[in-house]
């Protein structure tokens, strides 16, 4: 294990990094003081051993640029997040083209998957999420052969994302991204302006592979409004930005998708997104991480090819080359 020195340098601010410190003090004393006969999730682990995250944690720090570039805003933000008119549309090159309501995905036989997750700003964190394997949806789409690719589109909700409120948003890009909004001010500009709603995708085989989860929960409770209910993407081996918050569109298509972060930003976010300790990003080491719960003591562990599931996935990549197709 190696100690950062310094690790808010890396991607907090020091007022990040203090809130984020109360905020693993108080889950601390709310989780010593748990009684109600649930499962203690302080105690569990994930397959190679690693602590879960609080539930509290994970809901207090992460990324949701529909509401916020802070890390920590969003969890304040998001918290009246209304998914009462929430439904997911199956689609595209299908012989079975479906609308799901949350209830109707209870047949997919759902479960808990504890997984780690790597943001490419380089914090992770472990979560038990309660959810199905996407390839379960996929098969029942009956995709066409022609199918290739698997779009997913999340939430475009205006009155809701202040970050899709188009006036909001101009005022914003005409200050260069710059200072207006709380803890962003060491944040490079993206290339092009953001196009709502959040797309992400994945190439057929990556989408049916049993690691890639479609999760409606987390800690045996539904899934916060920070970490994307009602329904988001899990894809354990990528950078965190591959796992779409609140999708409501799936869609199987014959071409590569252009992809939210991959047209913004080009250079930093490519296609595949699979995490790499061996190619750097312009801004933010990927040899080590800081689990959220280390955030506040500085201790740093190694990051793993493909986050740890190698042995899972290496074999979607064979003869590729993974500098080229970061
Ligand atoms: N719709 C949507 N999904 C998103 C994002 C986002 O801004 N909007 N951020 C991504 C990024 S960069 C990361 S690291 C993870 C963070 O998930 P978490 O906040 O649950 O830890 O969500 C991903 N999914
Ligand atoms: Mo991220």
């Amino acid at each position: 294990m190696t100690k950062l020195i310094t690790p808010e340098r890396i991607f907090l601010s020091r007022r990040d990094f203090l809130k984020i410190s109360g905020t693993a003090l108080a889950a601390l004393l709310l989780n010593t003081s748990c009684g109600d006969g649930t499962v203690n999730y302080d105690l569990l682990t994930d397959e190679f051993g690693d602590s879960v995250t609080s539930r509290e944690q994970i809901q207090s720090y992460g990324n949701y640029y529909e509401f916020s570039r802070s890390h920590t805003e969003m969890g304040e933000l998001s918290k009246g997040l209304d998914t009462s008119s929430w439904q997911l549309e199956v689609g595209g090159l299908v012989k079975n083209p479906r609308t799901y309501s949350l209830a109707d995905l209870e047949d997919f036989r759902l479960k808990e998957y504890i997984y780690r997750m790597r943001c490419l700003e380089a914090w992770s964190l472990v979560v038990p999420w309660w959810g199905f394997p996407l390839a379960k949806l996929i098969e029942a789409a009956e995709p066409s052969a022609e199918a290739k690719f698997v779009r997913f589109e999340g939430m475009y909700a205006p009155k809701q994302f202040p970050a899709q409120d188009e006036s909001r948003y101009q005022e914003w890009l005409q200050s260069g991204f710059r200072g207006q909004i709380e803890g962003l001010g060491n944040m490079a500009p993206a290339d092009a302006p953001y196009k709502w709603p959040y797309v992400e995708a994945l190439r057929l085989d990556e989408a049916m592979h049993p690691l890639t989860l479609l999760a409606t929960g987390a800690y045996k409770k539904p899934l916060p409004s920070a970490n994307g209910a009602p329904l988001r993407l899990i894809v354990p081996w990528k950078y965190g930005f591959k796992s779409i918050k609140a999708v409501t569109k799936i869609d199987l298509v014959a071409e590569q998708p252009e992809t939210f972060w991959n047209r913004a930003t080009p250079e930093e976010f490519g296609f595949y997104g699979n995490v790499n300790p061996d190619v750097p990003h312009p801004r933010w080491n990927q040899a080590i991480e800081l689990r959220l719960e280390n955030e506040n003591n500085g201790t740093a562990i190694a990051t793993l090819p493909f986050n740890g599931y190698a042995r899972d996935v290496a074999h979607l990549y064979k003869g590729m080359d993974l500098e080229k197709n970061y």
